[in-house]
């Protein structure tokens, strides 16, 4: 069992359950009694007082069209992380021609709503625009390209975005090499320093992440990635934390994701759990819905109990926008509120572990 990082904030933030406990929820300028609307504190303001951040990921389409969604996303969570908007294809879809549109919706929606902006994420093997997977690039014209996306990124939300996912899934799926993506195969392994050093120079007061799954345990992959992440520091190269994606299958949490999250605090690094879900084969039954609560109120649990650990981001709002079932067809239902936005038990289990 894990013990929470303060008794004296547990006190207050169960003292102030009691305060807080009525406040309707009201969107769109109309009453809130047609959607669900969970009870007790919510989980931003737990969290908040915790000195942790509870954040989720968010799509402006979805914002956009339901209210139950919107009226989750705003209320519960203290941070929204960019799921896809902020990725290179939507931001820059034609070379030199950047489309802010998308991502300026998320951000304003922070903004109006008190909540810390996650940015996601400026290198990956994924979600890239033709003309950058296909432009034969060498290495001097790559690095001039990555570097003026990076720097017209930053500087274009410096101030409100106050992390970012520099550099996503930098390793092969498993295992401890790098992935041969295009910026490893056309820079070599110096791709990484060079970005965060340019991320550094456009926002000097963003948190700078590399964001990786299948490291939260102990294992090949963590390990390399703890190494790579000590050669950056040693070389004095500005990295601030490391994400821990934690996208699991029910009953998978890792034991050891206390002592592996350790390791890199140790580091004079912080964490971030960034993309947690729990995924049940279907059809979820009550059975599994509790072990899916044990398992998020593990991970609560975990980061309050490691310093240097600043939040838990959940991968989506509800069941209805998770991207699970239609990557990983047969599972779902993995995140805490349901298809209508109902809170499930692993809502109520984050609560409890933020000691309501
Ligand atoms: O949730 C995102 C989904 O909507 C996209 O279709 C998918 C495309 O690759 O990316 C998902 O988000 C990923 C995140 O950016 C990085 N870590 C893994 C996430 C789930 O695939």
């Amino acid at each position: 069992m894990v013990t929470p990082r303060s008794t004296r904030l547990r006190l207050l933030a169960i003292g102030g359950s009691l305060l807080l406990f009525t406040a309707p929820a009201v969107a769109g300028g109309q009453a809130a009694a047609a959607q669900p609307h969970p009870d007790g504190v919510p989980l931003r303001e737990l969290g908040a007082r915790q000195g942790i951040r509870i954040g989720a990921a968010a799509n402006p389409f979805v914002l956009e069209k339901n209210r139950a969604y919107r009226t989750m996303l705003a209320d519960q969570y203290g941070t929204l992380t960019a799921e896809n908007v902020m990725k290179w294809d939507t931001l820059q879809p034609e070379r030199g021609v950047f489309d802010w549109s998308h991502a300026d919706a998320l951000v304003e929606f922070a903004r109006k709503h008190h909540q810390g902006m996650r940015g996601h994420t400026l290198l990956w093997h994924n979600q890239n625009p033709k003309w950058l997977t296909e432009g034969g690039f060498g290495p001097e014209e790559l690095r001039s390209i990555m570097r003026e996306h990076i720097r017209t990124v930053l500087e274009r939300y410096r101030g409100r975005v106050y992390a970012w996912d520099v550099i996503n899934e930098p390793f092969r799926d498993e295992g401890g090499e790098l992935r041969p993506n295009m910026w490893l195969k056309t820079l070599g392994e110096d791709y990484i320093a060079e970005a965060l050093k340019t991320a550094h120079e456009a926002d000097p007061d963003a948190r700078l992440y590399i964001n990786e799954f299948g490291i939260e345990g102990r294992n090949a992959k963590s390990d390399a990635l703890y190494e790579l992440a000590k050669s950056l520091l040693d070389a004095g190269v500005p990295l601030h934390g490391i994400g821990f994606q934690s996208h699991f299958r029910v009953g998978g949490v890792p034991e050891d994701l206390a002592e592996n999250m350790r390791r890199f605090t140790e580091l004079g690094l912080e964490v971030t759990v960034t993309e947690l879900d729990v995924s049940i084969g279907m059809p979820a039954g009550e059975k599994e819905l509790r072990a899916q609560a044990d398992d998020y109120r593990t991970v609560v649990e975990t980061c309050l109990a490691v310093s240097g650990c600043k939040g838990v981001t959940v991968w989506g709002v509800g069941d209805a926008d998770s991207w699970i079932p239609s990557w990983f067809p047969g599972w779902g239902a993995a995140l805490p509120f349901d298809q209508g936005y109902a809170p499930k038990p692993a809502y109520s289990a984050m609560q409890e572990a933020l000691g309501r």
